[in-house]
């Protein structure tokens, strides 16, 4: 029995600049390059086994062995590993989900990003991360950004090879997250789904293109001179802007609820009241997330409070980049996974 073993933690990201759309659906290429945040609040363990006496590829989440369809997800995505080295090897991969239910975040960043790093640790493969971030790219989009921590970029770049991520800069200047999960249903229209209809159908898509190229130049400047304002303002823009163009699809549609309009509204009046910098951004589900200085976080909880159950409030500063972890980081994650449900 030859057997090789990888194990490793990625967390998820915000993008403040947002992927909305592919050029190429097979080779998962954007339309436009992204920019996000990594939280620390949530992440993805994962561990690969390649064993030669397996006889099919495996895959158990949370402890819960997974349906054929979502092994195929698996299979496929370490077929792009097994084909670069010539890997003959079947996998049993067992991930730990570490999103709290109430947080409504899609996971397939942070869960891509520990899968392709864990992979490339098993296999012993020589790569930087920026070029294993194309490699994760396959499995979903936003998991590029997820290989790394603080502020993110993926580039669009020109092919496959070059369209990867990088890190800006490491967001350890009073930064924080607040998620506010106001529905945690799973979403009606998945993301690939929802960026493809726009991309065919709004009218409003070439000036999303175009403007988001330059909220990206605009926004690395703000992170760079470390204005919180800017950076703040092309985060809230940015997102509004990706909104407008489900709502100019063909047939419209939208991610926001009448909860979210509340949760959105909720922002705006503690923003004035407490004249606190704080901006909204919405991805491809109705749930809210508030970048804010960390130093303001307890007041913006308590404030928030007064219009959304505080147990939906949560709270979150940058993350750090993925990493591998021991077999010893492994059990201690299966015994906290074990505690908290
Ligand atoms: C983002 N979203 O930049 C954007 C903003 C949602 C809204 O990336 O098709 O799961 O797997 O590449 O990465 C969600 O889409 O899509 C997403 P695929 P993914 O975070």
């Amino acid at each position: 029995m030859t057997q090789a073993v990888g194990i490793a933690r990625a967390h998820t990201n915000i993008a403040l600049i947002k992927y909305w759309g592919k050029r190429d659906q097979e080779l998962f290429l954007p339309m436009n390059s992204s920019l996000s945040l990594t939280l620390d609040a949530f992440y993805t363990d994962t561990k690969v086994i390649f064993d030669d006496t397996y006889t099919a590829d495996s895959f158990s989440l949370n402890g819960k062995e997974q349906s054929e369809k979502e092994i195929q997800k698996i299979s496929r995505f370490l077929d792009l590993f097994r084909e670069y080295i010539g890997e003959g090897r079947f996998a049993r991969v067992e991930s730990l989900n570490f999103v709290p239910t109430a947080a409504g975040l899609a996971s397939s960043a942070s869960a891509f990003a520990a899968l392709a790093l864990a992979s490339a640790d098993a296999l012993k493969l020589n790569m930087t991360p920026q070029e294993l971030s194309t490699f994760a790219r396959r499995g979903s989009g936003s998991s590029t950004r997820s290989l790394f921590g603080g502020f993110v970029q993926w580039d669009m770049g020109t092919g496959s090879a070059d369209s990867m991520a990088y890190p800006i800069d490491d967001a350890d200047w009073d930064i924080g997250m607040l998620v506010l999960a106001v529905d945690t249903k799973e979403k009606k229209i998945a993301s690939r789904v929802g960026m493809e209809h726009t991309v065919q159908t709004s009218p409003f898509y070439p000036a999303w293109l175009e403007t988001t190229k330059e909220d990206l130049s605009a926004i690395k400047t703000a992170i760079l001179a470390k204005d919180f304002e800017t950076l703040g303002q092309i985060t809230e823009h940015n997102g509004m802007k990706m909104h407008a163009t489900t709502l100019s699809a063909n047939p419209p549609f939208t991610y926001w609820t009448a909860d979210s309009l509340l949760a959105q509204e909720a922002v705006r009046q503690v923003r004035e009241d407490l004249h606190l910098q704080v901006y909204m951004t919405m991805d491809a589900g109705p749930n809210v997330k508030v970048l804010c200085r960390a130093s303001d976080m307890e007041r913006l909880v308590q404030a928030l409070s007064a219009y959304l159950p505080a147990e939906k409030i949560i709270k979150s500063l940058p993350g750090p980049a993925a990493s591998i972890l021991s077999q010893e980081d492994w059990q201690a994650s299966h015994q906290k996974f074990s505690e908290r449900i």
